[in-house]
């Protein structure tokens, strides 16, 4: 139940705020006026109409859900925590109030690498009758989890010249990799012009792997060393539909590069960054990466090796702790098959299977 008092001039103009921000639901629970409290010189000020106004939470979940996530960040490791995470799963599903039909739910989800906080948050929104079949309770949980993953699906592109798409990440994640598959999605099945760039000068034999995949698929590939370079390829290839751009995965820590590679994509104009990782990886890699990565500005992430994961609860802690809409997965070393549009239904699967 959320209470709220709306002032206004008049009763219809409070109430007409009532609807506005609690619904046609609200419930009024009580009404009064109020006489300003000014100075006997302007007494005759009209005096106003408070409302209070009640209305049951039981509105979309997803919303409150998405708000809370946000307020909340991530929280530290403190010493409530470290005793919280010494309890059983069951223990810890007790300690945050949830009904006995979704102890199992709750820890299939922490199993299944889903953050405890996360996992306690979705449950609480969905709580259902405790009588309540826990089949019906989790399938509530698995659609309120599908809604809250953001997702933008494939590069959409544009009609005005050249859509940039850079892939950036750890080194061996799978960037080049993913890009011949992308190029052979649009260039092959799509039909359009594709160019691949790389700014993979830094490893050696980096550009070679990007050279063979345009090769076989019969795509120009350039390689740019700096801001110039690659400005000059960019105008070069005004008449391609998509310039894919490949990068070196240097140090996580190396954040000069990160500027670099802003300073670079700024030159050239409009570029859509998609941060790449590998579900392989240990969770905390997504962060420090992503934290790297945050100076070029991340647009979406793409998740690599869904085919070698054993857990997919951090896939989903990622994208939904930080907002970044998901926008491919791959699922093996094939190019060009092993690659899938990323849906928030295919996650679900991934966790509960
Ligand atoms: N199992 C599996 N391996 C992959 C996948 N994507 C890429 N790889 C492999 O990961 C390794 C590194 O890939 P690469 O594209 O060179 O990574 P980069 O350093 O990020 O460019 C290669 O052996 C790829 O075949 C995937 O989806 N599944
Ligand atoms: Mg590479």
């Amino acid at each position: 139940m959320r209470i709220k008092k709306f002032t206004a001039n008049n009763y219809a103009d409070a109430l007409e705020q009532v609807k506005r921000e609690l619904g046609e639901e609200a419930l009024i629970m009580s009404t009064r006026s109020i006489k300003p409290n000014t100075p006997l010189s302007v007494r005759n000020t009209a005096s106003k109409v408070e409302i209070t106004a009640a209305v049951e939470f039981k509105e979309s979940p997803v919303a409150a859900l998405e708000e809370d996530l946000q307020l909340e960040g991530d929280s530290g490791l403190d010493m409530k925590s470290l005793i919280f995470n010494l309890l059983s799963e069951k223990g810890q599903a007790q300690t945050l109030g949830l009904k006995s039909n979704q102890v199992e739910t709750y820890s299939h989800l922490v199993r299944n690498g889903l953050d405890e906080n996360l996992a306690s948050k979705i449950l609480k929104k969905t709580k259902g009758n405790s009588d309540e079949n826990p089949e019906k309770e989790k399938l509530r949980v698995k659609n309120l989890m599908k809604k809250v993953i953001p997702f933008e699906g494939e590069i959409t592109l544009r009609p005005d010249g050249p859509k940039l798409v850079a892939f950036v990440g750890p080194t061996g994640v799978g960037k080049t990799t993913t890009i011949a598959k992308v190029a052979a999605d649009y260039a092959i099945r799509k039909n359009k012009k594709v160019a691949l760039v790389s700014l993979d000068t830094y490893r050696l034999g980096a550009v070679d792997q990007l050279q063979i995949y345009g090769d076989i698929m019969q795509l120009p590939v350039e390689v740019a060393g700096g801001k110039q370079d690659f400005c000059d390829i960019v105008n070069r290839n005004r008449d391609k539909d998509l310039i894919l751009i490949d990068t070196t995965g240097r140090s996580h820590r190396d954040q000069d590069y990160s500027r670099q590679l802003k300073e670079i994509f700024d030159a050239a104009g409009e570029v859509e960054v998609h941060l790449v990782l590998s579900v392989t990886s240990q969770e905390k890699l997504f962060s420090t990466t992503f934290q790297q990565f945050s100076p070029v500005g991340v647009d979406r992430v793409l998740f690599t090796k869904l085919d070698e994961g054993l857990s997919f609860g951090p896939l989903f802690n990622f994208s939904v702790r930080n907002r970044v809409p998901l926008s491919y997965f791959t699922i093996g070393q094939s190019v060009p098959e092993d690659l899938e549009i990323a849906a928030p239904d295919r996650v679900i699967s991934l966790i509960f299977n």
